[in-house]
């Protein structure tokens, strides 16, 4: 007890550096009182998992120290493009979803659990505790197996393992496998899987993970905020959106419609996801309606 209230008080005077002790304090009080469940999913892209490991394991250690822990949902694209070529199997997405055959999907259930694994151990290894979940979460139905193949659609989201996890004070860590009511497993989009899950929780902060840091704007700067209420048509219409952000944002709305007013979605980098929670001026793109 007394080592947390220490390390609270070490963080707080840390973070005090970019914002007032006091400003966080009202940010730590306010997302202690929310039910464990309900404060934060944080979606972790593959290319995080490979690129910022470290940075990513120090910000939810973190977050678990001040008796916070987020529920933790990751992707793990580019390892799936590299361990699928190295097998000789060619990519072919549609609609940005990876088409999976028996033959891929042995190597991408591999692939998720061997990235899921390497995520707990770091977490683990940094003093955090932290749950392994790579099932019996997502139940899902194929989403067009003459298009997609073995790829998922979730149907229904299972809580008790990431309950259980959360009642240990354990940090859910869950890849994004399905698996249909006949056993058979299914490949999810990430991104898919974050969002269910979150339709689900009706969490208070749901944060995307990018190396981007954020949504970017003409010149390429992160853009702070956008008001969806008042912002999305008109930056929907400008030229400069890219393709993927668009899809982005579209999804993000959707997401947002769902979800009490007082949820908010931000993306930003692993090393400034305490700047994002705790401070007014966060630190990459906080989206609300
Ligand atoms: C994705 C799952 C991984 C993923 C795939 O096979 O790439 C489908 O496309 P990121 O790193 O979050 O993009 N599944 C069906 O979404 O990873």
């Amino acid at each position: 007890m007394q080592a947390h209230t220490q390390t609270r008080q070490t963080i707080v005077r840390l973070l005090s550096s970019m914002a007032s002790a006091r400003e966080i304090s009202q940010y730590l009080k306010r997302f202690s009182q929310l039910d464990a469940k309900r404060f934060a999913v944080v979606k972790v892209g593959g290319a995080v998992l490979r690129d910022d490991l470290d940075a990513l394991t120090s910000s939810l250690t973190f977050l678990q120290q001040v008796g916070l822990s987020p529920i933790v949902v990751h992707g793990a694209g580019p390892q799936l493009d590299a361990e699928l070529s190295a097998a000789g199997i060619e990519k072919h997405t549609i609609n940005g979803l990876r088409v999976t055959t028996p033959e891929s999907l042995a190597i991408v259930r591999r692939v998720f659990q061997a990235s899921n694994l390497a995520l707990v151990e770091a977490l683990q290894q940094a003093g955090a505790r932290a749950t392994s979940i790579t099932g019996g979460v997502f139940e899902a139905d194929y989403l067009d197996r003459d298009t997609y193949g073995l790829v998922g659609e979730i149907r229904k989201v299972n809580l008790a393992p990431i309950e259980a996890s959360l009642q240990a004070g354990s940090i859910p860590v869950i890849a994004s496998l399905g698996e249909t009511t006949g056993g058979q497993i299914l490949n999810v989009n990430a991104d898919f899987s974050a969002n269910e899950l979150v339709r689900k929780l009706q969490p208070y902060k749901i944060i995307f993970l990018t190396g981007t840091g954020g949504l970017l704007d003409e010149q390429g700067r992160v853009i702070d905020s956008i008001n969806l209420s008042t912002e999305y048509e008109h930056l929907m219409a400008q030229e400069w959106i890219s393709g993927g952000m668009r899809l982005k944002l579209e999804q993000i709305k959707a997401l947002l419609d769902d979800l009490p007013l007082t949820s908010s979605v931000s993306i930003t980098r692993p090393d400034d996801l305490a700047k994002e929670l705790f401070t007014h001026t966060g630190s990459g793109t906080l989206v609300r309606r």
